[in-house]
Parts: structure tokens; sequence; C-alpha cells
């Protein structure tokens, strides 16, 4: 999962270490600063025994910062307009861009009094702030369920076959295991073998379903969904519907009546990350019509650009909630921003 975008940003990472390794060593008289750390690189040995030339990472680790270092905004341009570049190629959004150097260049730029520091572990720390930020604090499913009324009704949107229906099983099974009572409602009735499709997933996870016939009013299938969960004290309404795209009035409309007669406690956008830009377009105005209180990207597993995943919070002003990583009833995982800037950054890779 986002295997490229990891890759990148080890070496933007790499660069602007060895700019600001250029700049401690032009700061420290006699280039002392440069000379201590060479010894200290220990040799890697290979398996053939030959001993291998320590990555650039382990060099810039090893370059501690010992005496007050000053860095100009020029002295990284050059690096933080690679980063850029590096982003906008993995389909992170423009401002998502600007806001992610911004940070970095606030965090670098500037005096630097951390001595004992390596320059590396400088780099990472300002990446790392930029990527929190934007990746706000993520969506904690279960301690919303925990405190509300019952049922907790939750809608999912979206445009077709970006896994919707998977979503919604994997979403049952996952708050079934957490000790939930879960209700399913087939509310898209418009895709031929839709019902059966939800119905199936439903049977395996063992999860009642409410379905009408092929046609019906969606509004009247989660209608009587919600109806059910309350007369049977169900604690979670999950409502599947059919896949339409933003620019189809008619079905927006048919969302709005969902929305009118079913009064979800929350509304849950589904596209899937390998889409990149296309799905934060597409989130922005599924929230601007029909509204969007949290998001959940499919396929993750596929996206190794990871743009979407990382531009979606800022852009639209929505948290991430889930990932989706495949198309079994277990690969799902609550998008958690600090653990995906660690895998990104985490290892040297
Ligand atoms: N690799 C992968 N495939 C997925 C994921 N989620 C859904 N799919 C697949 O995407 C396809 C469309 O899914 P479906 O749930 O029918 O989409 P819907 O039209 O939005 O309801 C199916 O083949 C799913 O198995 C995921 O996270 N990873
Ligand atoms: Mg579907």
């Amino acid at each position: 999962m986002f295997g490229g975008l990891k890759e990148k940003l080890l070496a933007a990472r790499n660069r602007l270490g060895a700019s600001i390794q250029g700049v401690a060593e032009t700061q420290a008289p006699g280039s002392a600063a440069s000379a201590t750390a060479e010894p200290s690189v220990p040799p890697v040995m290979q398996e053939t025994g030959t001993p291998a030339a320590p990555s650039f990472v382990d060099k810039l680790k090893v370059f501690i910062i010992e005496r007050e270092l000053i860095v100009s905004e020029k002295d990284v341009a050059e690096a933080l307009s690679d980063l850029e570049m590096t982003l906008l190629e993995s389909d992170v959004a423009l401002p998502v861009c600007d806001a992610i150097i911004a940070i970095v260049k606030k965090c670098l730029v500037g005096k630097h009094r951390k001595i004992g520091e390596s320059v590396d572990a400088l780099v990472v720390g300002a990446l790392k702030s930029a990527l929190l930020d934007v990746l706000g604090k993520g969506f904690n499913l279960i301690e919303f369920i925990r405190p509300r009324d019952r049922p907790v009704k939750i809608l999912f949107t979206g445009v077709n076959g970006t896994g919707k229906t998977t979503t919604v099983a994997k979403i049952g099974s996952y708050l079934k295991k957490q000790g939930f009572t879960v209700v399913i409602g087939a509310g898209d009735t418009y895709r031929a073998g839709a019902i059966e499709q939800i119905g199936v997933h439903a049977e395996r996870i063992g999860i009642k379903i409410i379905q009408h016939q092929e046609g019906a009013d969606p509004s009247a299938v989660l209608f009587d969904t919600v109806q059910y969960a309350v007369s049977h004290k169900i604690d979670v309404v999950l409502a599947d519907t059919a896949g339409r795209f933003h620019t189809k009035s008619n079905l927006m409309n048919q969302l709005d009546k969902i929305r009118r007669v079913m009064k979800p406690d929350l509304i849950v956008y589904v596209d899937e990350a390998v889409a990149g830009n296309d799905a934060i377009v597409r989130a922005a105005e599924f929230d601007r019509t029909v509204g969007a209180d949290a998001v959940i990207l499919t396929k993750a597993d596929m996206d190794s650009r990871g743009g979407a995943a990382i531009s979606i919070a800022h852009t639209i002003g929505k948290p991430l909630m889930f990932l989706g990583t495949g198309q079994g009833y277990e690969d799902i995982m609550p998008f958690d921003p600090a653990q995906v800037v660690e895998d990104l950054l985490g290892s040297d890779a």
C-alpha cells in the first residue's frame, strides 16, 4: 500500500537532508562536522563479505548537528521544489502540496539548536509534522456509535463500482466482531443483481438484511430497515445505495429523499484510492449536494501513489475513516494518521 509514495518520500527526504548537511558543513569551521561524521558510519557487511557502502540515509543519520545551524530558504528551495514535484506526481492535490511544503519549510528554515540531533531526524520530523497536519485526526467509528441512541443509522453513498456494497459487508462484519448488532438495508434497487449481491454477503457474515424487489423505491426499503432495527433493538443500520454520479440530478434527488426519510446519523462517502484526484473532486461534489460526514477509500491495496488518501481530509474537510485493503471481509483498516505516517517515513524502506 502506497509503496511508490514511500519510495519517493525517501528520495525527497535524502535530498532535503543533503542540502541541510551542505549548510552544516559550510557553517562548521574547517568542515569539522563532516569529519566527525565519517568514521562513525559502521561498514555494513554484505553476504559476499565485502563491506557495503552505507546508504545515504545512514550517512545523514550519523551526521549530527554539533553547533547552532542556520538554514535559509534558499538552502532548501531546490529540495523543496523536488518534494513538491514528488507529491504532485503521487496525485496529492495542489492545495495539500502547498500546505505540506509550507509546514516543511517552516520546520526547516531558521535556527536549529537541537545539538546532538541528526540531520535526518530533523528532516523526518518536518515531514511527519506536515503529513500529520494534512491528514487530520481520522474518525473512530466505534467511539461514534457507542454513546448514540439506537439504532445508529449509517448511509453509504458514492459512484458505481468503487466498493460500497463490499464495504457495507466489511463494516457489518467489523461491527459484529465489536459486539454490535447490525441490520443491512438493500438500498440498491437499481442495478440488476445488486439485491442478490448484498444478500450473499449478508448471509456469509450472518447479518439480517431487509430487501424489496428490484426497481422499488430505495427510501421505502431503508425506512423499513430502520423500522426493523427499532422493533428488534438493533444497534446499527447500514444502508447500501446504488452508485450514482453527482451530475445525474434525478439520482441525486433520490439520495436526498433517502436522507430525508431515513435521517442518517452518519453519511459515509465511499470512493476508491486508485481514482486519485477524481475521488477528491467527486467527494467534494457529494459533500456539497447530499453531505458527507466521513470518507472511506477502497482498493488502497492497489494504490501505490497514495495521493487521494493524503489529500482527501484536508481538501474536503471531512475525515478519512477506513481504508479498504482487499476483497475479503477482513480487508478493512481504521485510518490511523499516525500509523500511516509511521509506515511512510518510519523505516528506511
Ligand atoms: N482490491 C480491492 N478490491 C475491492 C475493495 N473493495 C471492493 N473491491 C472490489 O471492487 C468491486 C466492486 O465492488 P462493489 O462493492 O460491488 O462496488 P459498488 O458498486 O460501489 O457497490 C468488487 O469486485 C469488489 O470485490 C478493496 O478494498 N480492494
Ligand atoms: Mg453496490
